[in-house]
């Protein structure tokens, strides 16, 4: 583990590759080496790319990579794709748009197609994507399709996330789960080249403008989704530890027009995240998400596997009604922590 940890973190491109099938298929020594690698990787910058399935994500990360690499930076790319029966496989559009980096020894693209038995889909995303980072990718692309709560929860490792919206797509915002907007860090509307795309810019800008409004009546037990991270009214307006406001910027990324722009507002957002006490505190709070994630899937294996004969007779009582599944549950639990009790 240790010669393989030092391989990836002196930039050996094979190791890196070796790692990630490690981290992906949970093999033995895999949370050592993650925490051997842990460090390095914490210098790179992760971008989340999310949104319907043909917007153009793949395109617009494409163009990042470019933008990127016109900087000479490393760069590593992240494709989610849940759907896709082959452990590494990527969908082949992706590949095919992916195409103009496949052979720049500087950018690693790696898929991540199964839902990981260790604690799904986004651990192992963030495990690779800091693979990659410590590999030496400055930058971490993450793409996936924003649908399920799996697909969202990846976002989380991000530091700043795009949410990509096309016209035309038959995904308005009326469409937009309440889910895949409150991920935003930048909207971005894609195929800008489009008819529809300003209408859809302005119905985003007036949604964030509401946002103003119904973030203050969560905060006052409202409960709106919307709220979760959009600026809070209530909040004191505090010039000097300003709210990260979320933006929309238009692309046409087939084109890669609007691509340095949307750069310069990830890099605003960036600095916003690691300069102020606002966006310190939120940062904190996500490496908080990340650390109960793991202790939950975590506690629960380590607790199935110890009691495991105690849940399968609760299980047959429940089978044969002699107690329902509140009850049992509650008394397993009891027991459990009465035990661990010190
Ligand atoms: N008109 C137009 N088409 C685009 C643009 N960006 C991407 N596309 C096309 O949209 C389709 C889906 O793109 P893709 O990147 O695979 O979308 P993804 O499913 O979100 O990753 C492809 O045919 C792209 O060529 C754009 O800015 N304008
Ligand atoms: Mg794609």
């Amino acid at each position: 583990v240790t010669a393989l940890a030092e391989a990836v973190l002196a930039g050996d491109t094979r190791a890196a590759a070796r790692a990630c099938r490690v981290v992906d298929e949970a093999w033995a020594g895999h949370a050592e080496l993650l925490s051997q690698l842990y460090a390095a990787a914490s210098a790179a910058w992760l971008i989340g790319v999310t949104g319907s399935p043909g917007v153009g994500k793949s395109t617009l990360t494409s163009r990042l990579v470019e933008e990127l690499r016109k900087e000479q930076l490393r760069v590593g790319v992240v494709a989610v794709d849940p759907s896709s029966p082959f452990s590494g496989g990527a969908l082949l559009g992706d590949r095919i748009r992916m195409q103009a980096h496949w052979d720049d020894a500087e950018v690693f693209i790696r898929s991540v197609g199964t839902r990981g038995a260790m604690g799904g889909l986004s651990r192992t995303t963030a495990d690779i994507a800091r693979v990659l980072a410590a590999w030496g990718a400055s930058v971490v692309l993450i793409e996936t399709v924003g649908v399920g709560q799996d697909e969202l929860d990846v976002m989380r490792v991000a530091h700043g996330t795009l949410v990509v919206q096309a016209p035309g797509a038959g995904d308005d915002i009326q469409a937009a789960k309440a889910g895949l907007i409150e991920c935003a860090d930048v909207f971005v509307v894609n195929k800008a080249d489009l008819s529809g795309a300003e209408s859809l810019a302005q119905q985003l800008r007036a949604m964030l403008a509401l946002g103003h409004v119904t973030a203050g009546s969560a905060q006052r037990g409202g409960g709106h989704a919307l709220g979760a991270r959009l600026p809070t009214p209530s909040a004191p307006a505090d010039a000097a530890d300003p709210e990260w406001e979320v933006s929309v910027v238009s692309c046409v990324a087939s084109r890669g027009e609007g691509i340095a722009e949307l750069l310069a507002e990830l890099r605003r957002h960036h600095a916003w995240l690691t300069g102020t006490e606002r966006g310190r505190a939120r940062w904190r709070q996500r490496l908080r998400e990340e650390l109960v994630q793991r202790l939950q899937a975590r506690l629960g294996a380590v607790l199935f596997e110890h009691h495991r004969a105690e849940i399968d007779s609760a299980a047959d009582e429940v089978s044969r009604g002699e107690v329902d599944p509140y009850v049992a549950s509650a008394a397993l639990v009891e027991r459990w922590t009465r035990t661990a009790a010190p």
